[in-house]
């Protein structure tokens, strides 16, 4: 038998549900009314997340496509507060560098709309803290490794499903980046086969937040027509 043969009997049928255009018209509007209602949040009230929202979440965000379909993720969700200070301990120590040498003027500089500077209470206040993992390779039953494909890619594509998934629950969250990210390996005591990719404070905002006044560019910016 060849390989393809072989495939083939995996396959299944799709279930295609064909939509009219003029109702595809109206979803793809609502849908991106509703992805540009999304904003990055930086102040999080104490309230707690039902568990089952962030599984919820995280199976959205374990839906996207992936290389081989290896998904190559782990998403590890931090609610005890012990934990929660170590990683911001640990985060604003680099960010304290980052923000005092290791930073660019013009990096400063573009940042100077965000409010941002080293100091991360909201790894202490927001209820939970996502942390996403890439998995660079498997482990196998002897300990060999075993490759995973287009790793960054496949995370960085369920990471915006995992976004869009929280904000469909009614949650806040913020895209945060320490760097570098090494200490939450250390400190979730991550296998060796997996690196820190993301860190993601979840949560519900403040009463009365505030976001920067920013505007997302229009379609003539981001779209070009070969027709
Ligand atoms: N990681 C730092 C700095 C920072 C960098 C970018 I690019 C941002 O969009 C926002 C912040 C911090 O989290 O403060």
């Amino acid at each position: 038998m060849s390989s393809i043969e072989k495939n083939k009997a995996d396959f299944i049928p799709y279930i295609f549900e064909p939509t009219a255009p003029d109702d595809s018209i109206a979803q793809s509007k609502t849908f991106y009314e509703f992805a540009n209602s999304r904003r990055t949040v930086r102040s999080f009230s104490e309230r707690a997340i039902p568990e089952e929202v962030l599984n919820n979440a995280i199976l959205t965000a374990s839906t996207a496509p992936s290389g081989a379909h290896k998904q190559p993720w782990t998403f590890c969700v931090v609610t005890s507060q012990k934990v929660k200070k170590a990683i911001r301990v640990a985060a604003e120590k680099e960010e304290f560098e980052n923000y005092t040498g290791r930073m660019s003027d013009e990096w400063l500089e573009d940042l100077k709309k965000f409010g941002t500077n080293h100091e991360k209470p909201f790894l202490e206040t927001a209820p939970a803290l996502i942390v996403v993992f890439k998995r660079i390779y498997e482990f196998d039953e002897k300990g060999g490794k075993q490759n995973n494909y287009y790793v960054q890619e496949s995370v960085g594509l369920a990471t915006g499903f995992l976004l869009l998934a929280l904000h469909n629950a009614g949650l806040v969250a913020l895209t945060h980046t320490p760097s570098p990210l090494n200490f939450l390996s250390k400190i979730l005591k991550r296998p060796l086969n997996e690196r820190p990719f993301l860190l993601i404070p979840v949560g519900y905002p403040l009463e009365n937040t505030q976001v920067p006044n920013l505007e997302r560019k229009p379609l003539t910016d981001i779209l070009v027509n070969y027709k």
